[in-house]
């Protein structure tokens, strides 16, 4: 139907009139949307259908991916791609009248997530189904997105994302799934017929309840699917609130705790703060989704005892972690297996990804609260603790200090990276740089007891969604000049290599991106006001707000570039625009600050006549995923300046290059990889390498200060923070000049400052020799194929998952 457009349109007609009894010209937008969502989605039903009851024909091993979040953005144009038809219904709308991108506008984004880890998990998704791979995410329905951003005078301001108002076309709420997680309340080991069985009283149940998104594999019949959870009241223990005793309020507060549980996502990912809600939900999502895979499980089986030869649960960060000791928990105290039967299983289940090495990031949880939450979890922990300590002692006897690190549970804490190695076979980074500073540093001790686990698995992004949803023109530039296989086949963009020189496409290359960066100009200019030259570089940071991801050493740059420019108005250079996106979270008030400084500078800048030819400042509001979309096809410089060591990976920098654009960067994540596909000639590395870095961390002899007495650039700028310069209040830019003097540069904005700027000095040359620039853009083209998360979804399906393909009919 959704091939043949003239049933398409009679089948949209007649939809439209069942939903809501209206004919087109009395349709609003959301109308025409939530009528093609309910068709695709009644489309895919009987895939969906088919393809749950060839797993269970086949009794196929499936995969189980846990993450607290999955950051999809809008689903409806990535939907109709996957099926093969986003063209035609493109077409046969305009021929009803309407504007597709009208339609696809109207759609929320599914902001459940904070950044990389979250839209990671939601390109995995894409990539297993359309490997054919049985996998599934498991997740939080979270009521309320991560915020809503605006800019105020220049100030971040976070408003509730409401992201279900107008509901959700996608998703089928089966409540008849359901299942009970039990916090907190008594647990008591008494003696049963054969074992000791455990008795957990006065507990607190809440009812998980899931709802399922289909997840269309890519021109196959493959739906996997994507299972929310949700919290809601237990009814008749509601109702038993009301009636013992005094208790409309008991009865009240009861639905309140309960609700909250899958209300908000935390909008922090560096500074976790050891909140109740926090565990709950992190046990929430796993206690639910392990009990339900179990009974799925036990029910086809009739047992557990091969439960790993079936099932493997990857765990997305230690969020999930969780899932070991619950997993124990069923087959212990459910089950009834002895300890280590049910410890063998649960560790050949279990793998785990780690997404950080910061360590303020690394999640630890008091005991005392662990223990009053989750009772009989906490129980559990404790003996797996003990156990591997044992095995620790057996091994380092005598080494207490060793032990001591190594341990789950240390001086109050419960170390959720601890029990997250411990507990599965398999750990891996996200990088080679990252995984190798895992293995030699952050995790060395436990690299040396568990040699094999850890292993390297470098991230990648759908190139269905980042090219060829999102750059169509490119898409079929590709593929007029190589043929389509590398659609399939993305390491297949290869080929374009041949092409590098190829003057014609060049020149299609750059209208192409011309065309992308006048939309983008456009937007800029409704949403900011503010024009900008898209004949201007495009030279884009756009990611989460951190000190170590250093937007402030672009900033920094740019007041350079200003004073450079007042000082001589006709300095040669390529007219530059300078654009941002970033949320901080709300408590990160240094992050907060930076982004006021930008818009300062801004304000400035852009109402400067001296600039007006040359330098323009655009920081855009609420990104998010379908804003990012937008912009990456109209990006020519991708902003990787972090400081070497500190992004485990990155997944912005593989989209930037896959449209195109060229790497500013420093030797730090994929990065490292990037430069290795392309070559030292197509990228602008600079800045201290990791090991320099870690080598400043360990031995010091770094000083702020001589930074800014020695290079008369830094004092400048830095100077001006202070000074009035861009601010009213003195205060304003205080915590940013403490920052990075007195506090001694954390982060090494001032020590890398020279040779960033150098580095933007060659960009900037580079972009004048157009031959030489839009070769280097092929070149970075081509290569991007090895960042498709197909190939890394291969790789841990075939290295961790032990998961087999299966061709749905
Ligand atoms: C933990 C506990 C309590 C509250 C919040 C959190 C929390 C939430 C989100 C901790 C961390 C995160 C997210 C981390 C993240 O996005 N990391 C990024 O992961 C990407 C995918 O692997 C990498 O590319 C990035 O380098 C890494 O920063």
């Amino acid at each position: 139907m959704f091939t043949d457009k003239e049933r398409f349109k009679e089948e949209f007609l007649e939809k439209l009139e069942r939903l809501y009894g209206k004919t087109i010209a009395h349709a609003t937008p959301m109308d025409l949307y939530k009528t093609l969502g309910s068709m695709i989605r009644e489309y895919v039903s009987k895939n969906w259908m088919n393809t749950q009851l060839q797993y269970a024909e086949h009794e196929v091993k499936q995969v189980y991916y846990f993450s607290i979040e999955f950051l999809l953005g809008r689903l409806m144009a990535s939907n109709l791609l996957n099926m093969g038809a986003l063209q035609a219904c493109q077409e046969a709308l305009e021929e009803l009248g309407i504007s597709f991108e009208d339609v696809e506008s109207q759609e929320a984004d599914a902001g459940l997530g904070n950044g990389g880890l979250g839209r990671l998990a939601a390109c995995f998704l894409d990539s297993i189904a359309s490997l054919h791979l049985p996998g599934h995410g498991y997740g939080i329905r979270y009521k309320y997105g991560l915020f809503e951003q605006k800019i105020v005078d220049g100030f971040q301001v976070e408003l509730p994302e409401q992201w279900l108002r107008e509901g959700n076309v996608w998703e089928i709420r089966n409540s008849g799934q359901s299942v009970m997680v039990k916090f907190g309340g008594k647990v008591e080991m008494k003696v049963g017929e054969d074992r000791l069985v455990c008795e957990h009283s006065e507990y607190e149940p809440v009812l998980a309840v899931p709802y399922d998104t289909p997840v269309i594999g890519f021109e196959n019949k493959t739906v996997n699917t994507l299972r929310l959870w949700s919290a809601e009241t237990v009814a008749n223990y509601l109702h038993a609130e009301y009636i013992n005793g005094h208790s409309y309020h008991k009865a009240v507060e009861y639905k309140r705790t309960v609700e909250s549980i899958s209300e908000f996502l935390y909008p922090d990912d560096t500074h976790p703060e050891g909140r109740l809600l926090r565990l709950k939900q992190e046990y929430f999502l796993v206690s639910a989704g392990i009990q339900h895979i179990t009974k799925t499980h036990r029910s086809t089986y009739g047992t557990l005892t091969n439960f790993h030869e079936k099932v493997a649960i990857h765990i997305n960060d230690t969020h999930p972690v969780l899932a070991i000791p619950e997993l124990m928990r069923i087959l212990l105290d459910e089950e009834g297996l002895g300890w280590e039967e049910a410890w063998s299983i649960t560790v050949k289940t279990i793998s785990f990804t780690n997404h950080t090495t910061l360590s303020e990031a690394l999640e630890t949880w008091s005991v005392e609260l662990f223990r009053s939450l989750l009772p009989r979890i906490y129980m559990i922990v404790e003996e797996i603790n003990e156990r591997y300590c044992a095995e620790l002692w057996e091994r380092y006897s005598g080494q207490w200090d060793r032990i001591h690190q190594m341990a789950i549970i240390a001086d109050g804490y419960v170390k959720m990276a601890h029990l997250a190695i411990v507990g599965s076979h398999s750990v891996n980074g996200v990088a080679q740089l990252h995984t190798e500073i895992l293995k030699k540093r952050e995790m060395k001790l436990f690299h040396q007891f568990y040699p094999t686990k850890f292993n390297n698995k470098t991230n990648g992004i759908t190139h269905r969604r980042w090219l060829l949803k999102s750059n169509p023109e490119l898409s079929k530039l590709i593929t007029d000049t190589i043929g389509d296989s590398w659609i399939h086949d993305p390491a297949g963009l290869e080929q374009l290599t041949e092409h590098i020189h190829d003057t014609s496409l060049h020149e299609q290359l750059a209208r192409i991106k011309h065309q992308h960066k006048e939309k983008l100009a456009s937007i800029i200019q409704h949403k900011t006001g503010i024009a900008i030259d898209p004949h201007s570089i495009y030279d884009v940071q756009v990611k989460r707000l951190h000190a170590y991801k250093r937007q402030l050493l672009n900033i920094l740059h740019i007041m350079h570039l200003y004073n450079q420019l007042r000082e001589n108005p006709s300095l040669p250079m390529a007219p530059r625009t300078f654009i941002f996106g970033a949320k901080a979270a709300p408590g990160y008030h240094l992050a907060k600050r930076v982004i006021k400084l930008i818009n300062n500078v801004a304000a400035q800048v852009n109402s400067d006549p001296i600039c007006q030819e040359k330098l323009k400042i655009v920081f855009l509001e609420n990104y998010r995923v379908s804003l990012a979309e937008k912009i990456f096809p109209a990006a020519e410089v991708s902003e990787q300046i972090s400081t070497a060591s500190k992004e485990a990976s990155g997944t912005g920098n593989m989209k930037f290059m896959m449209n195109g654009a060229l790497t500013i960067g420093t030797l730090d994540g994929a990065n490292i990889e990037i430069q290795e596909a392309v070559g030292l000639d197509n990228i602008f590395i600079f800045g201290l390498t990791s090991s320099e870095v870690l080598n400043y961390y360990q031995v010091g002899g770094y000083n702020a200060w001589e930074m800014y007495h020695r290079d008369h650039r830094i004092k400048r700028v830095l100077d001006q923070l202070v000074d009035g310069s861009y601010n009213h209040s003195k205060m304003e830019f205080e915590t940013i000049f403490q920052t990075l003097l007195h506090h001694n540069d954390e982060f090494f904005v001032l020590r890398d400052f020279s040779s960033y700027a150098d580095a933007q000095h060659k960009v900037d040359e580079c972009y004048q020799d157009r031959k030489g620039w839009l070769t280097k853009s092929v070149v970075n083209i081509a290569h991007s194929g090895r960042f498709s998360s197909d190939r890394t979804i291969q790789e841990y399906a075939t290295d961790i998952w032990g998961a087999q393909p299966l061709i749905i009919e």
